[in-house]
C-alpha cells in the first residue's frame, strides 16, 4: 500500500515530539478515530483483489499496532515526567524538628474557682450566678447598706449611666456578689445552702486593688443554723483548700450591715524568709469575712427571720489564689502571660484539674 511509510513517519515523529496528553489525543484522533488517516486506509483494503488485501491489512495492522504502542508510551513518559516535576517543587524534609504547638493554661482564677468550688459542693452547697448589673436595690438595699453608707458614694461604685429624662432606678456594677444570694432566697426560699462566685467592681486602683475582682460567698440558712456550723464549715473549707490537716482559725468580732455578730476570720501562719506557710507559726492572715445573716436581709430575700436564720460569708477568690500559688502580684492576672503562670505551675488546658469541673 502506498504511503504507510510517510504516514508512519508523520506520526511517529509527531507523538515523539507531542508535549502534553491533549498533543497525543489529537494525534491519536487524526490517526486511528473514525475519520482518522488510518481508519481510512483500512476502508480502502474492500476494494482490493485478496491478495493485495491481505498484504495491505497486514500492513496497515502493524503500523496500527506501532502507532498505539508510541501513544501508550509516550503517555506514560509524560506522566513519568509530571511526578518527577511535582517530587522536585513538593520536596519535604521529614529532618526538620516539629513545631511547638501553641497551648494555653487554665488561668489561676478558673482554676481556683474551681477548686473552692468542688470543696463547697460536697459539703452540699449549690453553686448560684446572677448578673453583674445590678440594680441599687439589690447591690445595696436588701443587704441592710445604708443610703449614707460610704460605699454608696460615686467614687467607690460604677454606677451605670442614665439618659436624662430615665428615670428608673440606678443600676451599679455589683460590688459584691450578694445580690446573687438575695435573688437565690427569693427563688428557693429556705432552707438553702448557695456559694455564689464571681466578678465584683469596685473603684479601687493600686498595687493591690483591681477595679475589677473575682469574690465568693457562701449561705446557709435553716431553722437553726448557728456560728458553731459557720466555724465548722470554714475550717473543713481551709483544710481542704490549703492542704494542711492542722488549720487553725481565729474570728475576729467585726462589722458588716448585711451580718449581725459579723466576724472577721484569721488563719495561722508563718513567715519563713518570705515564704508563706499556712497552719504553723505565731502569725495570722485575714482571709474572709463572715456573720450572721442579718434579720433585714433575710426579709429582703422572702425569707422569714423569725423561723429561720443562717451564716454567710464572702472571701476574695484572687488573693486565695496568689496565697495559695505563691504569686507575688497581679500581673499573673492582668497579662495572662503564659510564663508567668507556667512559673507558678498552672497545668496545661489538656490536663485534668478537679474531677467533674465547675457546675455551671
Ligand atoms: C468580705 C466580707 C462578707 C457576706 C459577705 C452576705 C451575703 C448575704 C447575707 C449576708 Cl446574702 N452576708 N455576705 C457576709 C459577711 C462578709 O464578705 O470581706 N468579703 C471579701
Amino acid at each position: 500500500m502506498d504511503g504507510l511509510d510517510a504516514l508512519k513517519g508523520k506520526y511517529l515523529e509527531g507523538i515523539s515530539g507531542a508535549g502534553d496528553e491533549a498533543a497525543l489525543e489529537e494525534l491519536r484522533v487524526a490517526a486511528l478515530g473514525k475519520k482518522g488517516e488510518i481508519s481510512l486506509k483500512m476502508r480502502e483494503l474492500g476494494q482490493m483483489d485478496p491478495a493485495q488485501r491481505q498484504e495491505a491489512g497486514q500492513a496497515l495492522n502493524r503500523l496500527k499496532d506501532e502507532i498505539d504502542a508510541a501513544l501508550k508510551a509516550k503517555k506514560s513518559a509524560l506522566a513519568d515526567a509530571a511526578l518527577d516535576e511535582r517530587l522536585k517543587s513538593e520536596w519535604l524534609d521529614v529532618t526538620l524538628p516539629g513545631r511547638p504547638r501553641r497551648q494555653g493554661t487554665i488561668h489561676p482564677v478558673s482554676q481556683v474557682t474551681e477548686e473552692i468550688t468542688a470543696i463547697f459542693a460536697d459539703m452540699g452547697f449549690a453553686v448560684a450566678e446572677g448578673p453583674q448589673i445590678e440594680s441599687d436595690w439589690y447591690n445595696f438595699d436588701a443587704l441592710n447598706i445604708a443610703p449614707e453608707h460610704p460605699a454608696r458614694q460615686e467614687h467607690d461604685t460604677f454606677f451605670m449611666h442614665r439618659a436624662t429624662g430615665d428615670n428608673r432606678p440606678p443600676h451599679v456594677l455589683r460590688t459584691h456578689t450578694s445580690p446573687v444570694q438575695i435573688r437565690a432566697m427569693q427563688t428557693h426560699g429556705a432552707p438553702i445552702r448557695v456559694i455564689a462566685p464571681g466578678r465584683v467592681y469596685r473603684m479601687d486602683m493600686d498595687q493591690t486593688h483591681a477595679p475589677m475582682f473575682h469574690q465568693i460567698e457562701g449561705l446557709a440558712i435553716d431553722r437553726d443554723i448557728s456560728m458553731a456550723n459557720l466555724k465548722w464549715v470554714l475550717e473543713e473549707f481551709c483544710r481542704a483548700f490549703f492542704e494542711v490537716d492542722d488549720v487553725e482559725l481565729r474570728f475576729r468580732a467585726s462589722h458588716f450591715p448585711f451580718t449581725e455578730p459579723s466576724a472577721e476570720v484569721d488563719i495561722r501562719c508563718s513567715w519563713d524568709k518570705g515564704q508563706l506557710k499556712i497552719g504553723e507559726g505565731d502569725g495570722w492572715m485575714e482571709i474572709l469575712g463572715s456573720g450572721m445573716v442579718h434579720p433585714h436581709v433575710l426579709r429582703a430575700g422572702g425569707v422569714d427571720p423569725d423561723e429561720w436564720q443562717g451564716f454567710a460569708f464572702g472571701m476574695g477568690i484572687d488573693r486565695l489564689a496568689m496565697l495559695k500559688y505563691g504569686i507575688p502580684d497581679l500581673r499573673a492576672f492582668f497579662e495572662s502571660d503564659l510564663r508567668w503562670l507556667r512559673h507558678y505551675g498552672f497545668t496545661s488546658l489538656d490536663m485534668p484539674t478537679v474531677a467533674g469541673g465547675l457546675s455551671r
